[in-house]
């Protein structure tokens, strides 16, 4: 080989090398990002103008959540999965008295297959009854969430940690309490608020399976490329918790909360588009998927949330692998699927892996939805200042300082903006 040619073909393989890192490298700055081309929230797939919240509950809502459903999250497919709860009360003095603590036990079966998973409740023993609850997956086990020997530790997998005493996919009493810094249960009942917990492992494993497990593995088909991946039967099984609320006299079904981290926030939204009996919706930190606009490219891309988790979401989804320009569809129009419902998006400064200017922007770009109601969302030219929560409209929104988390500032600023839009919901 000549040395111009050996010289020639370094330099190509550098430019090529180059252009790959570049295409597969998910971008973290700003001057990178192009200018938006959102999908029309208010314009139907047929040209019509959306101007009045009749057309958008007839016309518009119903096609966006078919969207969603069928090139997103995926439709759940029909099924005779039966659901059951049975409900044992774990402590009436939880809290130094202030809190009677449940566990609930679902079981989801067809013929003889089963799937169990339970429920943590903490309820505030001197609020008036029933209580507003905020319902919330977690995701290492309920006994991670508060250190009490009575709550039962998951029979379901484990993601492997050894920090936490778990050697193997099973879980380990040296976990309990682990995750407590993530969920104020004083603070929460103090405010009159009950919590509804489950380890969401319990109805799907979070692993690349080959939909062999959790709810999926009570169907006999595997699902197909617009049926769902495991977001999808996270959110649905929410829903089988409200029917559950429902039947009870301690909890006021008409105020439950659904709330989710990262992930799990990604699930709430999905969630409380699904289900319009959720009467508030928020997301933490929900990033790509979640709250964050794709079409920004920045931080988590559908790619790179494709490649990482390929059970997430359905298998049309891969379609828009950086092909971002192709989608129809764009995450403000999630959230604007929760209106006219109060719904509070929240970001973390050092989360730039979640995108924190897109999950404002899609909230931003939601309002349009609220104001066909007369209600204000999130009327704001910019993002607000970091720890200065904007929560005068019906979409809320807060950065604050510090890393991708779930924390007592968030909790706090969840419990302010339930305060102030769930007294106005009947009692
Ligand atoms: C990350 C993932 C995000 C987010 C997060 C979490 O690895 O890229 O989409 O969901 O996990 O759930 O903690």
């Amino acid at each position: 080989m000549s040395t111009k040619y050996l010289i020639c073909s370094l330099f190509i393989c550098f430019i090529g090398y180059n252009q790959i890192a570049a295409q597969s490298s998910p971008n973290t700055k700003e001057s990178k990002v192009s200018i938006l081309e959102l999908p029309a929230l208010l314009i139907a797939k047929d040209g019509q103008k959306i101007d009045s919240k009749e057309d958008w509950e007839k016309i518009r809502r119903p096609e966006l959540l078919k969207i969603f459903k069928e090139e997103m999250f995926g439709n759940v497919p029909s099924n005779d999965i039966k659901v059951t709860a049975e409900e044992k009360i774990v402590n009436t003095n939880a809290l130094g008295g202030k809190a009677t603590m449940k566990e609930v036990v679902f079981t989801f079966s067809i013929n003889s297959h089963e799937l169990k998973a339970t429920l943590l409740l903490f309820l505030p023993n001197n609020s008036p009854n029933p209580t507003s609850v905020f319902l919330s997956y977690n995701f290492d086990g309920n006994h991670t969430i508060f250190p009490d020997e009575s709550i039962s530790l998951p029979n379901s997998w484990m993601r492997k940690n050894t920090n936490y005493g778990m050697t193997d996919d099973t879980a380990s009493p040296l976990s309990r309490g682990v995750k407590s810094f993530r969920w104020p249960v004083l603070n929460i009942v103090n405010r009159g608020y009950g919590l509804a917990t489950m380890y969401y492992g319990d109805i799907d494993p979070d692993f690349d399976d080959g939909f062999e497990n959790g709810i999926h593995a009570l169907l006999s088909q595997k699902p197909n490329k617009s049926e769902w991946g495991s977001l999808a039967t996270w959110a649905w099984a929410l829903s089988k918790v409200v029917d559950y609320f429902e039947t009870t006299n301690t909890i006021d079904h008409e105020k439950v909360i659904v709330m989710g981290h990262s992930r799990l926030g990604k699930t709430a939204l999905w969630a409380g588009a699904l289900d319009e009996r959720y009467a508030m919706v928020i997301s933490n930190d929900s990033g790509c998927g979640g709250a964050a606009l794709s079409n920004r490219k920045f931080g988590e891309t559908i790619k790179a949330i494709n490649t990482r988790f390929p059970h997430w979401f359905n298998d049309n989804f891969n379609q828009y692998n950086d092909q971002e320009e192709k989608l129809s569809f764009d995450q403000h129009q999630l959230i604007a699927l929760m209106a006219p419902r109060p719904v509070y998006i929240a970001s973390a400064k050092g989360d730039r892996w979640a995108d924190p200017e897109g999950e404002f922007l899609s909230g931003k770009y939601a309002t349009p939805a609220y104001e066909l109601y007369d209600l204000k969302g999130l009327d704001i030219a910019e993002q607000p200042p970091v720890n200065q929560p904007e929560n005068s409209g019906h979409i809320g929104y807060h950065i604050r300082s510090g890393k991708h988390d779930l924390t007592v500032y968030d909790w706090e600023q969840y419990l302010d903006f339930a305060d102030k839009h769930l007294d106005g919901i009947k009692n």
